[in-house]
């Protein structure tokens, strides 16, 4: 017998055919009767009892480390969701897995396909808004800083920069795939076990991203973010990795292809913030002290040759905030800072600097008080240890790296 509702879907279906046979008339359109897996909803992800999406069906919105009535009874899946998904064999996400990306639609793991050996094998399920959260289980990228040391008391300001939580260590903003940015502070607990901490959702709207230390005078470091509007924002920090309310520092920033914080630049005791143009012209806007910027200075043209800035701090031990740029040909340059908010004779780096790796200026990672560089490459993240007379060592592996699209980290 037919339900009520059963009937008046019948009745639509009949009434969609007549309208496709009245509009096209050469084609020979197919009934088109609702497939089993047009049960589940669009935008969820759904299990099946049975092969060909029949039989009992459920909505899966959260992780389930074990499966209670439907463990080795998972027979055909949907995911119609943003989703992604991980079936394990083992209770807890154990044993051999299977993934399923978002939006991949139907999987009927009864039939002939690759998922066949999954038929009633599944125990638990992932779900999760990253690729990299789903496989790995953390939903941050789990730094732990190898060298433990702290930093030395007392390091002149050219050095203070790279630790948001004041503990005299280096740490790192991750912005995950999913728009989430992480505070990572790279120190495991008692188990060496390292925790991210959820600043907030949403920096996926953010375009640039910078950090170089203390901009409004609070020996708290502090960040920018540009929007996709082409509004610069100032994020002043608390001290703990988390931020304080935001304030608007302007509009036009989209005329820039790079924002970098840099350090003082100019020498007057304020740290002050690089911007390259899209036609390749560098600027130096000088810090106030309180988070804004006064009139920009020209620093030069041709800067478009460069595929990116980094801002190391001081790399050849002058005092002086230094600035580093990779160029096409996987070089990268030191930029010596005369305290003017312009640079001297660049030198050569070591090593080949690949443009599909960001270099990274946390300041120093190691404990020696001479700041560093950083760059992923493949799925590791290295530390370039700087030698405090223009030079780099290295290199050294720190941290699981995820590759995706808008993972930024800073
Ligand atoms: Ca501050
Ligand atoms: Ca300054
Ligand atoms: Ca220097
Ligand atoms: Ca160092």
């Amino acid at each position: 017998m037919l339900g009520t509702t059963s009937a008046r879907r019948l009745i639509g279906t009949a009434t969609a055919v007549a309208a496709s046979l009245a509009t096209l008339l050469t084609a020979a359109p197919q009934a088109a009767a609702a497939e089993n897996y047009d049960r589940c909803p669009a935008g969820k992800l759904c299990v099946f009892q049975y092969g060909d999406f029949k039989g009992k069906m459920e909505i899966i919105s959260s992780s389930r480390p074990t499966l209670g009535i439907w463990n080795n009874s998972i027979s055909s899946v949907v995911n119609n969701s943003d989703l992604y998904l991980s079936m394990a064999m083992e209770a807890n996400y154990e044993g051999e897995r299977y993934y399923m990306p978002p939006h991949s639609g139907p999987n009927d793991l009864s039939g002939g396909g690759i998922g066949r050996q999954w038929d009633n094998k599944v125990s638990s399920l992932r779900v999760a808004t990253t690729d990299y959260e789903v496989t790995q289980g953390v939903p941050w990228m789990d730094w732990f800083v190898q060298d433990e040391e702290k930093r030395p008391a007392g390091l002149p300001a050219v050095a203070q920069f790279g630790d948001l939580n004041n503990d005299a260590r280096p740490d790192l903003l991750e912005r995950a795939d999913d728009g989430r940015l992480w505070f990572l502070s790279g120190v495991g607990d008692a188990n060496w076990v390292t925790k991210g901490r959820l600043v907030g959702g949403g920096w996926n709207a953010m375009t640039q991203l910078a950090r170089h230390g203390d901009y409004n005078g609070d020996a708290k470091e502090d960040i920018y973010a540009r929007d996709r509007s082409g509004t610069l924002w100032f994020y002043p920090g608390r001290g703990d990795g988390a931020f304080g309310d935001r304030v608007r520092v302007g509009g036009g920033w989209n005329a820039m292809r790079e924002i970098s914080a840099a350090g003082d630049l100019d020498g007057d005791g304020r740290r002050d913030l690089l911007a390259r143009d899209t036609s390749g012209v560098l600027w130096t806007y000088p810090g106030n002290g309180r988070g804004i910027f006064g009139n920009r200075v020209k620093v030069g043209g041709g800067w478009n040759a460069m595929n990116q800035l980094a801002s190391p701090g001081d790399l050849n031990g002058d005092g002086k905030a230094d600035l580093a740029a990779r160029d096409g040909s996987r070089n990268l340059w030191l930029y010596p800072g005369n305290g003017r908010g312009t640079f001297g004779n660049r030198t050569k780096l070591p090593y080949a600097w690949p443009a599909d790796a960001p270099v990274l200026a946390t300041g120093d990672v190691n404990g020696d008080g001479i700041s560093d560089l950083m760059r992923p490459i493949d799925y590791q993240l290295f530390a370039y240890h700087g030698d405090g007379k223009g030079g780099i060592g290295g290199p050294w592996a720190d941290m699981l790296w995820d590759t995706a699209r808008n993972v930024r980290v800073f």
